[in-house]
């Protein structure tokens, strides 16, 4: 750019804080259109983004931030990496949608069901709500009964009748069990506390023969990250068989991140059903239900459970799914991003350690979550015991230094492929800071 023009452009405009979202809240509900990022529990304004760039968000108000959030899960390479942005680039040229089949969406299932060999059949959906929604009714389509089991702390989406000790914005806005959920919906789940296979157990023998399905996160980040027990996934396989009620694995946030084929490769598990989102879509609104090829027969057209959307295998985002595969296959970032996630949580710990902060980071590949309390988390008794107020503490100590985290404690914080050693130092440096003032 010459002097000449550069002198000639507006100065940009920094917009953000107090402003911005007092305008937001007049055109949207709460300013926002996912609760979460409203910083309700965290306190003070949201971050209005700009713009995002590998490792980096820039936000309205002008400043750049090493993003932990990373859009809560699909972005395995950052912000706008080249190869996913030409893809969807190309593919939106050629015509946005088009409410017919398309070679592409058929490519894109594939690449699923080669990383998941339990997914024999597929359907591709718009959110993970939505596939969540659709995994439950193949399931009482296929075995005629209406209840399912979810965990505490589990989250499903906001599907009606998982809005039930839900964890995740529900959790964090205090409101788990959501209002205008009919009675009557809520009453068809049940639900058990998580890494209890008495329970699971105690809940099959009281419904004999009326459970559809166990709708389980195989490694739960929406209260936080929590492992499961050695052997809980297999007593869940085992039980789930034995009452010949479905086994299903919403691995919306594991699918592609703990490993290429999700949790259940990692546990030699194979579910009946499997949820995707996030990553399959490469960042844009694209997830995926599927499983045996019987039960995903009940869906139309094969079977009478009804099942559609117009944007279902939206060509732009199929194409951007397609890409980021492409990308995990041959660039392998696993080992790596365990790597950094494993670089970034010692550096926390160790920080937390000399700030006298009890703090309980819990992590797996390259997703983690610092809980601000004693002791492991294991379930959503626990998980509830994090010092929620001290990690708002937190959060806000490191925006001020240009890090942002999930704005509430019980998510789960991602590193990408696009982060090195500089955003992770940078970060542990504003963490011994921001301890300080926790
Ligand atoms: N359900 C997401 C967190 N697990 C939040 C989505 C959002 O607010 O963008």
């Amino acid at each position: 750019m010459t002097k000449a023009t550069k002198k000639k452009s507006a100065p940009r405009r920094r917009l953000g804080g107090a402003a911005l979202f007092a305008r937001a809240r007049k055109a949207l509900v709460g300013g926002v259109n996912s609760p979460v990022r409203a910083f309700k529990s965290v306190g003070g304004e949201p971050l209005f983004v700009a713009s995002g760039a590998g490792a980096y968000l820039t936000g309205e108000d002008g400043r750049r931030y090493v993003d932990f959030c990373l859009s809560w899960g699909p972005l395995m390479f950052g912000h706008a990496r080249r190869e996913i942005v030409a893809a969807a680039k190309k593919a939106l040229e050629r015509g946005s949608t088009f409410g017919a089949a398309t070679l592409a969406e058929v490519e894109l299932a594939e690449r699923i069901q080669e990383a998941f060999a339990s997914m024999q059949l597929v359907r591709l959906t718009s959110s993970g709500t939505e596939a969540d929604m659709s995994a439950l009714r193949a399931a009482r389509a296929f075995t005629g009964r209406d209840l399912v089991i979810k965990f505490a702390g589990g989250y499903h989406g906001h599907v009606d009748s998982l809005l039930v000790a839900a964890g995740s914005g529900a959790t964090t806005l205090g409101v788990p069990d959501s209002a205008g959920v009919p009675k009557a919906f809520a009453a068809t789940t049940i639900v058990v506390p998580f890494n209890d296979t008495a329970a699971v157990e105690a809940a099959f023998r009281k419904h004999k023969g009326k459970i559809a399905a166990l709708i389980v996160e195989p490694i739960p980040a929406n209260m936080g990250v929590v492992f499961p027990k050695d052997g809980f996934m297999a007593d869940l396989r085992r039980i789930t068989a034995r009452e010949k009620s479905l086994l299903i694995f919403d691995e919306v946030i594991t699918g592609f991140r703990v490993c290429y084929g999700g949790a259940q490769t990692l546990f030699g598990i194979t579910p009946d059903l499997t949820v995707l989102g996030k990553i399959v879509g490469g960042g844009l609104p694209l997830a995926a239900y599927g499983g045996r090829r019987d039960v995903m027969s009940m869906i139309a057209p094969e079977g009478p459970a009804y099942q559609a959307g117009t944007l279902s295998g939206n060509p732009v985002a199929v194409a951007a799914g397609k890409a980021t595969l492409d990308l995990l296959r041959k660039e392998n970032p696993y080992a790596r991003l365990e790597q950094l996630k494993e670089y970034l949580c010692e550096g926390l710990r160790h920080a937390a350690i000399q700030a006298g902060v009890s703090l309980q980071i819990q992590s797996v590949g390259s997703m983690f979550t610092p809980f601000f309390v004693e002791g492991p988390v294991t379930d959503y008794a626990s998980a509830l015991k994090a010092d929620k107020a001290a990690y708002g503490r937190f959060f806000h100590g490191m925006l001020k230094r240009g890090v942002y985290l999930p704005p509430a404690q019980w998510e789960a914080a991602f590193v990408s492929y696009a982060h090195g050693d500089k955003e992770l130092d940078l970060a542990v440096r504003a963490a011994r800071e921001a301890f300080r003032a926790v």
